[in-house]
């Protein structure tokens, strides 16, 4: 069944699936390979297409589907907001081992992947967790600005974090923000992690109506609905317009 689960993940164009126990149910846990290439602009690859939220749930909602045709009763598809930590999840299936900079990386893919799974009643075998490990270079800790990732890591000091932070930021958060140049996200320990020096395809979803860059003028004047309209399609818009043109009034200084 294992096998007839992931043939249809395939066709799905999900290449990395894998299976674990979650609370005396199956966890069906899918790898969605992103990145496209790094742009000219102000925002994280993972912020580039239309939000993966939306991309994943659809492709979860399909393979789903198949579950229920081979006899499954219950499927519930999460990503992000599910009862587990994803990494954890996709850890315990056997997709990808822990790095320093706190991602989950697989051999094939590296770090650029989001993570998806099904939680259904279906009878699955979980696989075990990988041998490999992180390189261990430090270069992701080294790179940070923040310092985020000198001791395990401190989500307070991380950029990422901090781009999507609501309300007015401290003098220091500023300084990182200017100091990365993210308006939304951050790749920096990413960027230098030598599991990423490798080739792979994303899945075509999100190499589709891309944005690198924002700038203010894109958003001044634009009341919420139509804000909404235009731009409420993408992750970077979800904290809303006043995160994003606070980032980037720091930016454009
Ligand atoms: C909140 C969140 C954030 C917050 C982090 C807050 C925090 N305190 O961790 C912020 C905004 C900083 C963030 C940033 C990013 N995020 Co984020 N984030 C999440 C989210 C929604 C929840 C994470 C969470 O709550 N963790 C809670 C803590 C307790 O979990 P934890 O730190 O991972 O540790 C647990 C386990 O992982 C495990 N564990 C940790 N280390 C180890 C080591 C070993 C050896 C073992 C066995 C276990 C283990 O034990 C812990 C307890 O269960 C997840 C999706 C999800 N629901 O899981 C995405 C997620 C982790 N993010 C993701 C991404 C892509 C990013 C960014 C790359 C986006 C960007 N470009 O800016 C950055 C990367 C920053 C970084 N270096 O990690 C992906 C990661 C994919 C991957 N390859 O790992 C996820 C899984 C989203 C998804 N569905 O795909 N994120
Ligand atoms: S995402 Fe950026 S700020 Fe956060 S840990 Fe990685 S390098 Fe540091
Ligand atoms: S940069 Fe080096 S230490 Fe950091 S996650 Fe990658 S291999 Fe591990």
């Amino acid at each position: 069944m294992k096998e007839k689960i992931k043939r249809r993940a395939r066709e799905l164009g999900i290449r990395e699936v894998g299976f674990a126990e979650y609370m005396g149910r199956s966890a069906v846990v899918c790898l969605f390979p992103y990145f496209s290439g790094y742009e000219p602009g102000n925002l994280s690859v993972y912020a580039y297409s239309l939000d993966y939220h939306v991309i994943v749930r659809d492709k979860l909602k399909q393979l789903g589907n198949y579950l229920s045709e081979i006899g499954a009763e219950t499927v519930e598809g999460f990503v992000d907001i599910g009862p587990e930590v994803d990494k954890n999840l996709a850890y315990h299936a056997g997709l990808g081992f822990y790095g320093r900079n706190s991602l989950l990386i697989n051999p094939r893919l590296g770090s650029y992947f989001f993570i998806g799974y099904i939680l259904t009643d279906l009878k699955l075998e979980p696989d075990r967790p990988m041998e490999a490990s992180c390189k261990g270079c430090g270069r992701c800790a080294a790179a940070c600005p923040g310092g985020a990732l000198d001791s395990g890591f401190n989500a307070e000091h991380c950029v990422s974090a901090i781009t999507q932070k609501k309300g007015e930021l401290t003098p220091e958060e500023k300084a990182l923000i200017k100091k990365a140049g993210y308006v939304f996200g951050c790749d920096i320990c990413q960027k230098v992690c030598p599991h990423n020096d490798i080739d792979f395809e994303p899945m075509p979803e999100f190499t589709q109506n891309q944005i690198f860059n924002l700038k203010s003028e894109m958003f001044d004047g634009l009341s919420k609905r139509e804000f909404k309209e235009k731009f409420g399609g993408y992750a970077f818009a979800w904290r809303g317009k006043a995160v994003l043109l606070r980032n980037l009034k720091i930016l454009e200084e």
